[in-house]
C-alpha cells in the first residue's frame, strides 16, 4: 500500500484530533500521503480524554488494550490507568509521529459542502479550505446531555455536567449531589465520597457492577515491557482475546453462557459487597446485566456505604436554590450539583452543516436518526468517511481497535482514489438500506433489548450498535466490497 507518485495527489481534511483523528493522520502519513490538515475545535488534542476530567476518571478497557497496536506503552501505571495518563499517551504518540504539527487548533469545522468535485470546508472563524477526502473523527460521546429538570437554572450553588467538570469548585467540606448512575457517576462516587462532607447520589435506575482489581503495575513489569516489546504485544493479544470472549461477544447473544457468567459475577458482587439489606435492594437492578453498558468498579459499593454517602431513589421533583427536592417532599441541601446524565449519542458530525452531492443535506437525511453503511460511509456523500460513525461497535469493543479496523478498510478505498481509479466513492443507497435492515434484525438477539433504558437504544428502541460478533466485524472490515459502492 502507499501513495503512487504517478497517481493523483490527494488532499485530506481530518475533523477532530481525538483518538481516531490522531490515528488517521498517522496512518495517512504512513501510507505516503502528506497533504493533511487536522481541524480541532479546542486548543488541545485528546478528544474525550481532554473533555472529561472528573475525579476518578479512567477507561473501562484495560490500558494495555486501550492503546494503538502500533504504539504499545510499557509505562502504564495501572491495569486501568487514570484519564490524565491516557491523555498524555495520546499527546506523546501524536508528537512522536509528528502529526501534532498537522493540527489546526481552535478551528471548529462548521460546514462541509460538496461542490461536485471536492469538499469545501468552512470553519467557525470563517476560514475556507478544500479537500478531496474528509475523514470525520468527531467522536460518539461528545455532546453532553442535560436533564430536563424543573428549576435547574435556579440552583444557588454550582452546577455542571460531568464532562465539563469545574475544577475551581472546592469539594472538601462540600455537600455534593450527583444525578445519574452511569459509568461517569460511578467513577465520581468512588473518588469523592471521602473528600466531600456529604454525598448524595440521585439514582433513577440501579446498575449492575462488576468488580475489578486495579493495583499499580510494578516497576519490574514495566521494565520487562520496556526491554521486551514482544511481551507487551503478547499481553495485548491476551487481553484482547479475553475481552472479546468474555464480554464483547457475550452481549450480542442474550442466551450465551458467557453472558450468564457475567450476570452471576455482577450479582455475586452486589451480594458480597453491600451489607445492609435495604441498601442492597435499592442497588439491585430489575433488568439483565449487560442490558445497559456493564460497569466495572473497584470501589463504588464501598463508597456508597460510607456514613456520609446517601443513595436517593425517590424521583427528583425539582431543583430549588438550596438543593434537590424529591417526590417525597424532602429537600436535599447541596452546595454543588453534578449532572452525570450522559451524552447525546445521535449527534454524529452535527451541528456541522453537511451538504453532499446535489446539495443533499445530511441533517435531513439523518432525521429522525443517523445511519451509515458499515458505519463508515453515507450515500451521496462521496469521499466523506467516518471513524466510529453511526451504529458501529460502540458498546462492546475497544474503540481503538474499532477505529484501527475501520481505518484499515477505508485506506483501501482511499488508495483507489489516489491511484486515480475513481474520483468519488460513497456507499450505494441499496447497500446501505440492506445493511441497516440486517443490523436492525440482528439487534433483536442482543441483551441490549431485554428490557432496560439505555443510551444504546434509539427512538424506536433499536440498539445504535454493531449487533454481531467481533470476528464478523473484522471480516467486514478486511476488504471493501466495491459492489456496495457508487464509484465515479
Ligand atoms: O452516561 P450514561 P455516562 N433524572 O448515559 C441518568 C462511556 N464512559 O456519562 O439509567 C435522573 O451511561 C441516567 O438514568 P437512567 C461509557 O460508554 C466510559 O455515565 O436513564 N437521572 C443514567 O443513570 C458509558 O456507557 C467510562 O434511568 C437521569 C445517567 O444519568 C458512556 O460513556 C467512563 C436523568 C446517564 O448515564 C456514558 O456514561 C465514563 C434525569 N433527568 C463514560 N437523565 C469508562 O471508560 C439521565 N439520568 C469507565
Amino acid at each position: 500500500m502507499g501513495y503512487d507518485p504517478g497517481g493523483t495527489e490527494v488532499r485530506f481534511v481530518v475533523i477532530g484530533a481525538g483518538m481516531a483523528g490522531i490515528l488517521s493522520a498517522i496512518k495517512l502519513r504512513e501510507a505516503g500521503f502528506s497533504d493533511i490538515t487536522v481541524y480541532e475545535k479546542a486548543d488541545r488534542l485528546g478528544g474525550t480524554w481532554r473533555e472529561n476530567t472528573y475525579p476518578g476518571i479512567s477507561c473501562d478497557v484495560p490500558s494495555h488494550l486501550y492503546t494503538y497496536t502500533f504504539a504499545p506503552n510499557p509505562e502504564w501505571s495501572h491495569t486501568f490507568a487514570p484519564g490524565p495518563e491516557i491523555l498524555a499517551y495520546f499527546e506523546a504518540v501524536a508528537r512522536r509521529h509528528g502529526v501534532d504539527r498537522l493540527i489546526r487548533y481552535g478551528q471548529e469545522v462548521c460546514r462541509l459542502d460538496h461542490d461536485g468535485t471536492r469538499w469545501r470546508v468552512t470553519t467557525s472563524t470563517g476560514e475556507q479550505d478544500a479537500a478531496d477526502v474528509v475523514i470525520a473523527a468527531t467522536g460518539v460521546l461528545h455532546h453532553p446531555r442535560y436533564p430536563d429538570i424543573d428549576g435547574l437554572d435556579e440552583f444557588a450553588g454550582r452546577v455542571f455536567h460531568s464532562a465539563r467538570w469545574d475544577h475551581s469548585v472546592p469539594l472538601a467540606g462540600a455537600r455534593l449531589g450527583v444525578i445519574g448512575t452511569g459509568s461517569s457517576a460511578v467513577q465520581i462516587t468512588g473518588a469523592v465520597t471521602d473528600v466531600v462532607a456529604e454525598f448524595f447520589l440521585f439514582q433513577r435506575t440501579p446498575q449492575w457492577i462488576l468488580p475489578v482489581d486495579n493495583p499499580p503495575i510494578p516497576e519490574a513489569d514495566r521494565a520487562r515491557y520496556r526491554a521486551d516489546p514482544s511481551a507487551l504485544t503478547a499481553l495485548r493479544t491476551e487481553l484482547n482475546a479475553g475481552f472479546i470472549q468474555s464480554f464483547a461477544n457475550a452481549v450480542v447473544d442474550a442466551d450465551s453462557a458467557a453472558l450468564k457468567k457475567l450476570e452471576n459475577a455482577a450479582r455475586a458482587n452486589l451480594e458480597d459487597s453491600v451489607t445492609d439489606p435495604g441498601l442492597r435492594e435499592k442497588l439491585r437492578p430489575d433488568y439483565r446485566a449487560g442490558c445497559k453498558r456493564l460497569i466495572i468498579s473497584a470501589n463504588f459499593y464501598q463508597a456508597i456505604q460510607r456514613p456520609n454517602a446517601h443513595l436517593i431513589t425517590e424521583p427528583i421533583e425539582r431543583v430549588e436554590p438550596e438543593g434537590v427536592r424529591t417526590a417525597d417532599g424532602v429537600l436535599h441541601r447541596l452546595d454543588v450539583l453534578v449532572l452525570a446524565t450522559g451524552f447525546q449519542v445521535d449527534r454524529f458530525l452535527r451541528p456541522m452543516q453537511v451538504r453532499g452531492r446535489a446539495g443533499v443535506c445530511l441533517d435531513e437525511m439523518w432525521t429522525p436518526r443517523p445511519y451509515a453503511y458499515l458505519s463508515v460511509s453515507v450515500p451521496d456523500f462521496p469521499n466523506l468517511f467516518m471513524l466510529n460513525g453511526p451504529n458501529g461497535p460502540v458498546g462492546n469493543f475497544s474503540l481503538i481497535d474499532v477505529a484501527e479496523a475501520q481505518f484499515g478498510y477505508l485506506i483501501q478505498l482511499i488508495e483507489l482514489l489516489a491511484r486515480g481509479r475513481y474520483s468519488q466513492i460513497s456507499a450505494s443507497h441499496h447497500a446501505t438500506s440492506r445493511f441497516e435492515a440486517e443490523r436492525v434484525e440482528a439487534a433483536r438477539k442482543t441483551v441490549w433489548v431485554t428490557g432496560c433504558r439505555s443510551w444504546y437504544l434509539d427512538d424506536r428502541g433499536v440498539p445504535v450498535a454493531w449487533p454481531w460478533s467481533f470476528t464478523r466485524f473484522q471480516e467486514a472490515m478486511a476488504r471493501p466490497d466495491l459492489a456496495d459502492y457508487e464509484l465515479i
